[in-house]
């Protein structure tokens, strides 16, 4: 008889322990990015992420994260980065190029810098969706986005180890990003 397939494992655990975060986040509409800001950092300072290890930066719209988000990726410092932003549908069409940009362009600059990028902007009909995601009935995507950072950061953190499935969390090095002087 054969012997039962039991494929290796290649998971991110939710320890953020010495891994740096860049956040970009939308000044448009900053009653709900605001609030998402808030319980990413949340997330990430529950996972164990130090002060000295995330940073904020701070962009117009969600038409601009793009280009943060891969200027940021370039610098090489960042284990990821989480893009926040909030666009609502207005009276034109105006709303479906800046959802479209947005979405692409983020996907853009994780997949031309191997950093990976975490697409938190709500796009949404009415500011009550909005609100909704923002730490009202359907959560925070705020959270979600940070526990998804840490858990991408693993990841790419234990395939650029080389020893992917074999690895345990005990045997994963530390830190892809380049340290810095704060
Ligand atoms: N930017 C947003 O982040 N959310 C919106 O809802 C929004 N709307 O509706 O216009 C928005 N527009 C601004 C856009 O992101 C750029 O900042 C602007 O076009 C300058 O490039």
């Amino acid at each position: 008889m054969t012997e039962k397939l039991l494929p290796g494992k290649i998971e991110g655990e939710l320890s953020a322990e010495g891994l740096r975060f860049g956040i970009i986040v939308s000044r448009f509409n900053s009653f709900i990015t605001e609030r998402l800001l808030a319980a990413a950092v949340d997330a990430l300072e529950r996972a164990g992420a130090a002060s000295a290890d995330v940073d904020v930066a701070r962009v117009p719209g969600a038409f601009e994260l793009p280009l943060l988000a891969k200027k940021m990726a370039l610098a090489g410092r960042y284990d990821a980065l989480i893009a926040i932003g909030c666009v609502l549908r207005g009276a034109t069409s105006h709303y479906d190029y800046v959802c479209s940009e947005t979405a692409r362009g983020l996907q853009l600059a994780q997949m031309d810098t191997g950093v990976p990028v975490m697409f938190c902007v709500l796009t949404c009909d009415t500011l009550e969706q909005a609100i909704d995601r923002a730490g009202l009935k359907s959560g925070n995507k705020g959270f979600e986005a940070g526990l998804a950072a840490i858990e991408m950061a693993r990841l790419s953190q234990k395939l650029r180890a080389g020893s992917g499935a074999a690895e345990t969390s005990s045997t994963s090095s530390a830190g892809g990003a380049k340290r810095r002087k704060k």
